[in-house]
């Protein structure tokens, strides 16, 4: 009987852990824009597990970052978002946008890859694409 109740505690113990890191596996990843570019031209996160991405803007022009086409899930635009902005595109045809204000300016989106892969991502600001502002994000498995 108490074999029973030590096994049974161990089992409670096992299922917590795995609950518990299963909520902490968050990747925080940052991205720095300025006029006209971003810091990273390539960031590496793994598949299947969330994505806190924030991009902070130094520059003195609104710029954002934009996927247009990847496979995500739970995907949180931030509140504070700014739809209106300068952007070439629509935000509906976008799976992953933030925009972030500029002169210091700083969002967080959230989401989720489900797929690994090459993804483009770009500043939809018009021309700023063309100038230089694309990088890669790496979904690893
Ligand atoms: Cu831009």
């Amino acid at each position: 009987m108490r074999r029973m109740s030590l096994m049974l505690g161990l089992l409670v113990l096992l299922v917590a852990a795995c609950g518990g890191s299963q909520e902490e596996s968050v990747t925080n990843v940052s991205l720095l824009a300025t006029d006209i570019t971003y810091d990273e031209a390539r960031l590496e996160v793994p598949a299947n597990q969330a994505v806190h991405l924030t991009l902070e803007n130094s520059g003195a022009l609104e710029h954002d970052f934009s996927i247009r086409e990847i496979d995500v899930r739970d995907v949180h635009p931030p509140e504070d978002e700014a739809d209106d902005h300068a952007m070439s595109e629509d935000v509906h045809e976008l799976d992953v946008h933030v925009a972030a204000h500029p002169n210091g300016g700083r969002s967080t989106v959230e989401f989720t890859p489900t797929e690994s892969g090459e993804y483009e991502y770009y500043c939809t600001v018009p021309g700023h694409r063309e100038a230089g502002m694309v990088g890669t994000l790496v979904v690893v498995p």
